[in-house]
């Protein structure tokens, strides 16, 4: 794998940048568009801009993961950092601005942190802050898709590791495709490590449908993002009033699920195609799929780790999971 390495100072993160294909997100709009249902992959909502409104929509009233999960984070901080123990390599897969590590950060002392993330620029500036409010921790921020194989930088092989997947982004995954990634990251963490997982837990559908459709429409302009994205960067002409946020609960497959939905008869052009677009007729951008903790613990062992301990919050609205290998 290429990856480019920076100098590292102490208060200074090395950067890696194995350099993520811009060329697949080209390909994967044009795929996707050309589906019966059109479909576009969850992963590209994190331009710059759509990784900010991210960060807005974990701030949200409705958005309970987020501050439920933090809470868990500080609450049991200490027994999570006793499963995972001293001097391990914190591996967090999808880290965006780097948040909630510093809980377990407060709690820990790992021998290095290493982010990974897709969003170079968000991932460095998160990288630079972290590496200035922790000096002492050794901060390797890599730029990879996560949910591509990849290689962890050099050094890191011979260390216990522990990796980290907070905020239910195991949920944006199909099942089969989660086990395939749990799969690939046990054998990138190795025997004897563990990960710390946190996983959003099945309820009733008013709470979730709330969560994804919140009052100041900051998860209408997250889903609308992704066009404005195909707009600057492939050369498209989405018309963003022609299309409408729509996030629904589907209880028959466990997840919730986020579409835009075309208001009117419409032609649209993304890298000199065409694409024709009916009234109502929907592109599917996200599935966030909802587990309970036997249903999550099955498919964790089913890609061969081991459920050490789960911790949850009283109303049981979020699980985090230390698993190993
Ligand atoms: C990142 N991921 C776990 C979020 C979720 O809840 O599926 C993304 C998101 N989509 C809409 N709101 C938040």
């Amino acid at each position: 794998m290429n990856s480019v390495l920076s100098s590292q100072k102490r208060g200074e993160p090395a950067f890696h940048d194995y350099r993520p294909a811009q060329a697949r997100f080209r390909e994967d709009v044009l795929s996707g568009l050309t589906k019966s249902q059109r479909r576009i992959p969850p992963k590209y909502f994190y331009d710059e801009k759509g990784s900010r409104l991210f960060d807005a929509i974990c701030q949200l009233p409705e958005y309970y993961p987020t501050r439920t999960e933090i809470q868990l984070l500080k609450h049991y901080g200490a027994e999570m950092a006793e499963y995972i123990g001293e001097g391990s390599v914190l591996v967090e897969f999808g880290s965006g601005s780097s948040l909630k590590i510093r809980v377990l950060l407060d709690a820990l002392e790992p021998a290095a942190y290493l982010p990974i993330d897709i969003s170079r620029e968000h991932l460095f500036h998160a990288a630079k802050r972290l590496a200035g409010d922790y000096p002492e921790v050794a901060i390797h921020a890599v730029c990879a898709d996560y949910s591509q194989p990849l290689g962890l930088p050099g050094g890191f092989a011979e260390k216990p590791k522990a990796g980290f997947f907070p905020g239910s982004s195991i949920g944006n995954f199909e099942p089969e495709e989660a086990r395939q990634f749990l799969t690939r990251i046990a054998a990138l963490l190795g025997p004897g490590s563990g990960l710390l997982i946190g996983v959003d837990l099945k309820k009733e559908a008013a709470l979730l449908n709330a969560a994804y459709n919140d009052n100041q429409g900051i998860t209408a302009a997250f889903n609308l993002n992704l066009l404005q994205r195909i707009n600057r960067e492939l050369e498209g002409n989405f018309d963003l009033t022609g299309f409408e946020h729509h996030a629904l609960y589907n209880s028959a497959e466990g997840r919730v699920e986020m579409h835009l939905v075309s208001l009117k008869d419409q032609a649209v052009t993304v890298n000199n195609q065409t694409f024709q677009f009916q009234p109502g007729e929907t592109l599917h951008t996200e599935n966030s799929y909802k587990y309970s903790i036997e249903e999550f613990q099955q498919l964790a062992s089913s890609a061969g780790f081991q459920p050490q301990q789960v911790w949850t919050d009283r109303e049981d609205l979020f699980s985090v999971h230390y698993l190993s290998l």
